[in-house]
């Protein structure tokens, strides 16, 4: 009744960016991401028929907040699923600078739905392990797998088309994801408020809707003919026009601070002198800057020279789930 999974984050290229369903998480988009080897979760799960209630430890401390509600409202699923009735207690390692301001939920909800389902005896494929993930956090359901990863977001109402499926494997292509931490950051809304408020509220989101599928069906191809200009360019207008939708909000936000802005102009002024490099941000001011490997000490160099830039840590492709 004892299982460990290892999980890794992942960067949305193509980002996931409303939700048509809430309760199961249906998103209104498809989406892609690219999952990285420097961001992990390794989480245990042992269910115990002693325990009276779950018990969530994050890096070694008890957890009593929203997040462990998060947590055994996602165990809860997992028994229905299996038919069992016994609660668990969860140990999670992030290896994850969630201080920073860096997701963590995607890594997490992977890890915890491998090694919950395969602690309480549920044998589930990929597929359906993704169909679960989702319902834990939606960006998760992507972890199952390394390398680049399409999320399709499916027709039906109940879910059961919604998953995550690999498109190419982490060896296909050798590309990096600079992480830059920003000093000063705390985040105001939360993703899943930012995404609400948005979708409900904001004039701009009609043409998010319009324009992602083309840009999804276009950095397809250019992963697949691994053309590094065309997957950057997509990936950094995409980025772009999420970001926009936010301003068109009712009140209108953004997650941008002044360094954000500083580290995209820095990139795209890297490109002006000849360095092929390209950002993306998700919910939050952090910036992720894609690059290639016989750049790295150039990118990294200049990154770390920018005023507010407190660190910067550099991935590579990484691995889907593993169980240790
Ligand atoms: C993404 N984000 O594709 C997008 C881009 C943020 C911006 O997925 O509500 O934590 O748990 O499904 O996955 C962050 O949202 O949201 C996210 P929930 P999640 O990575």
């Amino acid at each position: 009744m004892k299982a460990t999974a290892k999980a890794h984050t992942n960067i949305a290229l193509i980002k996931y960016w409303g939700k048509r369903n809430e309760p199961i998480i249906l998103p209104t988009n498809s989406n892609l991401s690219l999952t990285l080897d420097g961001f992990s979760t390794v989480t245990t799960v042992h269910f115990q028929e002693e325990l009276s209630s779950d018990e969530f430890f994050l890096n070694d401390r008890l957890v009593e907040d929203a997040a462990s509600q998060r947590v055994t409202g996602f165990l809860d699923k997992v028994r229905a699923m299996a038919g069992k009735e016994m609660y668990a207690r969860i140990h999670s390692l992030n290896h994850v600078p969630t201080a920073a301001g860096f997701a963590s939920s995607a890594s997490g909800f992977a890890a915890l739905a491998a090694a919950s389902t395969k602690a309480i005896g549920l044998e589930l494929n990929d597929t359906e392990l993704s169909i679960l993930t989702r319902q834990g956090s939606g960006s998760a359901c992507r972890s199952i797998y390394g390398g680049f990863v399409e999320w399709q977001m499916g027709e039906k109402e109940d879910g059961s088309d919604s998953y995550a499926v690999p498109i190419a494997s982490k060896d296909h292509w050798d590309i990096r994801v600079a992480a830059v931490v920003l000093s000063a950051t705390e985040k105001k809304v939360s993703s899943r408020d930012g995404m609400r408020r948005t979708v409900e509220t904001s004039p701009f989101y009609d043409g998010w809707l319009k324009q992602t599928p083309k840009d999804l069906e276009e950095i397809k191809t250019a992963i697949h003919d691994k053309d590094f200009e065309k997957t950057g360019s997509i990936a950094e207008a995409n980025c772009m026009r999420m970001h926009a939708t936010t301003l068109g909000a009712n009140p209108p936000f953004t997650y941008w601070q002044d360094t954000t802005m500083r580290v995209m102009q820095n990139v795209q002024q890297m490109r002006e002198e000849g360095i092929p490099a390209y950002f993306t941000i998700d919910a939050g001011p952090n910036v992720k800057v894609l690059y290639l490997p016989k750049d790295e000490s150039k990118v990294k160099q200049r990154l770390e020279q920018i005023m507010g830039v407190e660190d910067v840590i550099v991935s590579k492709p990484g691995k889907g789930i593993s169980y240790l």
